[in-house]
């Protein structure tokens, strides 16, 4: 690397990086600096993150980067930023103190939450107010599980912040919360793109919490002494990326255009969770957007994320978690040719089935679904993790039509993005079930959106447009047609009456 280098610190549900992002000879370059495990932990009842831990982690990977690109170097750090998953939110006092634990968005506290809130604000006004897809991890439902529960930082708190607002305050002091991040809660309207008054005033969730949302690009301060002191990082602005890993991963699909009122492109986000949708330049608060559960999540720069989130590769995680714990441990690659070698659509699961979000045992849980649902039981583990596969493709299937009929556009291409898309069996089976090109690439699309906006918060890109057109330049993709596409339409009605 050479010249600025921009500091992108990329936290997943199931690990973290940090990474340096320049450019040179026309295209971005990557290096990853480090990396490093990410798992929520179970603590009696409760599932917390290790945010300490995370902490720990992101100040070794600045350490790192700032001893790789010191005054001898031919690149020097220009920013840094941090992006991570939505929902998940820390409150602070009025000492400037975190005082409870981090929670994570699967923790069972939540269950129950949504209908207590329906039963104060009605199903419709929440849509109405906030065009979010409905789903008991979004903040709404944890802020009033934290209130129910009497949490003691709920009792003290002065400010709520969200996971990756958290360690731009640890970075720089600076208390913000970004907008991207912010447009998860289901309290934030995506039309005056503020805190909804009336879901606040109604939930007693008090309005002095929520500054007005920061935008992804702003630079948010400059690294504190303290990590100054412990990273040798001086004098380093810290820039918010869009926050939210997924705004970050869709700024970076490699397409041509920014929010198009008729898109011809989607986009899949594949990792833990797929986030399926479109960029549009608004929001579409309608009520077939609410019957079908779509969300309408910010974009950078004023867009929308109109988008379905799917239960993702978590299924296929947790099977392996399962057979770690029955003593066998096969490599993803073992278990994607397991599959490609089982009979197809012998068992159908839908990734979305509750059931799914956070069973102790996922093979036991998909053993049970599957004789609730009258399927046999998997004969052998290859079914287990093709059908993980299958279910995920013809969930994409069900979506794609929706987004059409959403839009009222015919969507050619399917983007697919992160660490799913070197997953060639899925990006095969999407192509089949959807009837569609799929273009898979980039792996590091988050971190690369992070990067990427990083740049243009300081002045070295100018705009979105601009930058999709440097990632298309700098990272290669590849291109699956469709095959066999009829094979997918009988099982397609079976998943459908599931
Ligand atoms: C993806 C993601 C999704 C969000 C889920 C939970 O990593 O950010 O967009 O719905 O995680 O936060």
């Amino acid at each position: 690397l050479r010249g600025p280098v921009h500091l992108a610190v990329d936290l997943g549900a199931s690990s973290g990086r940090v990474i340096a992002g320049g450019v040179r000879d026309g295209k971005v370059q990557l290096a990853e600096i480090w990396r490093f495990e990410n798992q929520p932990i179970r603590m009696q009842q409760d599932l917390l993150w290790n945010h300490l831990g995370l902490w720990q982690n992101i100040t070794h990977g600045l350490r790192l980067a700032a001893d790789q690109f010191d005054a001898t170097s031919a690149a020097q750090i220009a920013s840094v930023g941090v992006d991570t998953w939505g929902v998940d939110f820390g409150l602070l006092d009025e000492h400037d103190q975190l005082i409870s634990p981090v929670r994570c968005y699967r923790d069972p506290r939540n269950q129950g939450m949504m209908d207590t809130a329906m039963q104060r604000v009605s199903r419709e006004e929440i849509f109405a107010e906030t065009g979010l897809q409905f789903m008991e991890i979004n903040t709404l439902y944890q802020l009033l599980a934290a209130k129910q529960a009497g949490d003691v930082g709920f009792r003290n708190a002065t400010s709520f912040l969200m996971m990756a607002d958290l360690f731009h305050w640890m970075l720089s002091g600076e208390r913000t919360v970004e907008a991207t991040n912010a447009s998860t809660t289901q309290l934030l309207s995506p039309v005056t793109r503020t805190w909804s008054e009336k879901l606040l005033g109604e939930f007693g969730l008090p309005s002095a919490w929520f500054p007005p949302p920061t935008p992804a690009g702003t630079q948010i301060g400059v690294v504190q002494e303290s990590v100054a002191e412990a990273t040798g990082l001086r004098d380093v602005p810290v820039v918010a990326p869009a926050t939210h890993d997924t705004a970050s991963a869709v700024l970076s699909v490699p397409a041509s255009g920014f929010a198009p009122a008729r898109p011809d492109w989607c986009y899949i986000s594949s990792g833990t969770w797929s986030l399926m949708g479109v960029e549009l330049p608004e929001p579409k608060i309608t009520p077939l957007c609410a019957e079908l559960n779509f969300t309408n999540e910010g974009g950078v720069q004023g867009s929308t994320r109109l988008l379905k989130n799917i239960g993702g590769l978590w299924i296929f995680q947790q099977i392996r978690a399962a057979l770690q714990r029955r003593g066998s441990a096969p490599s993803w690659a073992e278990m994607v040719q397991q599959a490609a070698g089982a009979p197809a659509f012998s068992l159908l699961i839908n990734p979305d089935d509750a059931s799914l979000l956070a069973p102790t045992d996922m093979i036991d849980e998909i053993v049970a679904l599957a004789s609730r649902t009258g399927q046999p039981a998997p004969s052998d583990n290859g079914v287990l993790f093709r059908a993980a596969l299958e279910g995920l493709a013809l969930r994409y299937r069900l979506t794609l039509e929706s987004l059409e009929r959403l839009t009222q556009s015919s969507i050619s291409t399917i983007h697919i993005v992160g660490g799913g898309s070197l997953n060639e069996l899925l990006c095969q089976m999407t192509a089949d079930a959807c009837n569609r090109r799929v273009v898979a690439g980039p792996v590091e699309a988050t971190a690369i959106g992070n990067v990427v906006m990083q740049m243009i918060g300081t002045g070295q890109l100018s705009s979105i447009e601009e930058a999709r057109a440097l990632v298309q330049a700098s990272f290669p993709t590849k291109t699956y047609t469709p095959q066999n596409t009829q094979a997918w339409d009988a099982p397609a009605d079976r998943f459908a009456k599931l």
